[in-house]
């Protein structure tokens, strides 16, 4: 049992070395980088597909899937440069396989380069990828519970996206409990409501990320 805890230990080091060494990186660049937290099925890859559409940002992303290469076909066909990792059963993407896929994007020219991590609200939110923040994504048909069922993402992520509020006619989701909850868990992160049938939301993500780029370029070494 404890060879088990030292290896888990070993292993998180070691990523831990590949996470600053990605940040170190990112920093001299200027570079901001974002680790997309959500469900299967949320909305994450809509709202890249938005965010390129309207957004006017210049952007990569890394798609983590266990399998098939869809989503960064998705964002192939709008022109965005995207690399595609598969972890083949595994739940999270970790920083050794991020600072590999970063090799194969244009880094210099982009102004953000956002993560898709693998779809799952648990330990994606764990693993350090070597990120400027996190944001963290909700569909309204999960539920407003959600937040305190698993509140480590929500707690620590810099922004929540409220994904799929076109639903919101159709189910009983408790918008209050959901911001209270937010709230308690995180007081300083605002709510961003998204519509990704329309690009409700968007302008507000966008000016986020915006804002979250000059302060990035301003410290660029
Ligand atoms: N009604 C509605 N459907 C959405 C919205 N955003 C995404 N979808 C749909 O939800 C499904 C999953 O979306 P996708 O972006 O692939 O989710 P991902 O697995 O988190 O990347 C697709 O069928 C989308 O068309 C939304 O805001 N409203
Ligand atoms: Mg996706
Ligand atoms: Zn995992």
């Amino acid at each position: 049992m404890s060879k088990i805890v030292t290896l888990q230990q070993s292993i998180m080091a070691e990523d831990e070395r590949f996470a600053a060494a990605i940040r170190e990186s990112n920093e001299r660049r200027g570079l901001l980088m974002v680790n997309m937290i959500g469900s299967p099925g949320c909305g994450k890859t809509t709202i890249l597909e938005r965010t390129a559409q309207s957004s006017g940002l210049s952007f990569g992303v890394i798609e983590g899937d266990l399998a098939t290469n869809r989503d960064a076909e998705r964002l192939d066909r709008l022109g965005v440069p995207v690399v595609q990792v598969n972890t083949h059963g595994g739940c999270h993407l970790e920083a050794n396989v991020i600072e590999k896929a970063m090799e194969s994007l244009p880094l210099d020219s982009l102004d953000v380069l956002f993560v898709e991590n693998v779809g799952n609200l648990v330990c994606p939110a764990e693993f350090d990828l070597g990120e400027d923040f996190k944001a963290a994504l909700l569909s309204t048909p999960e539920g407003a519970d959600k937040p305190l069922k698993y509140p480590y993402l929500f707690s620590s992520s810099k922004v929540v996206l409220l994904t799929k509020v076109d639903l919101l006619p159709y189910l009983p989701f408790d918008m209050k409990m959901f911001s209270e909850d937010v709230k308690k868990l995180n007081p300083e992160a605002p709510v961003i409501p998204m519509n990704g049938m329309t690009g409700e939301g968007v302008e507000e993500w966008t000016k986020l990320l915006r804002e979250k780029i000059r302060e990035k370029k301003a410290h660029a070494r």
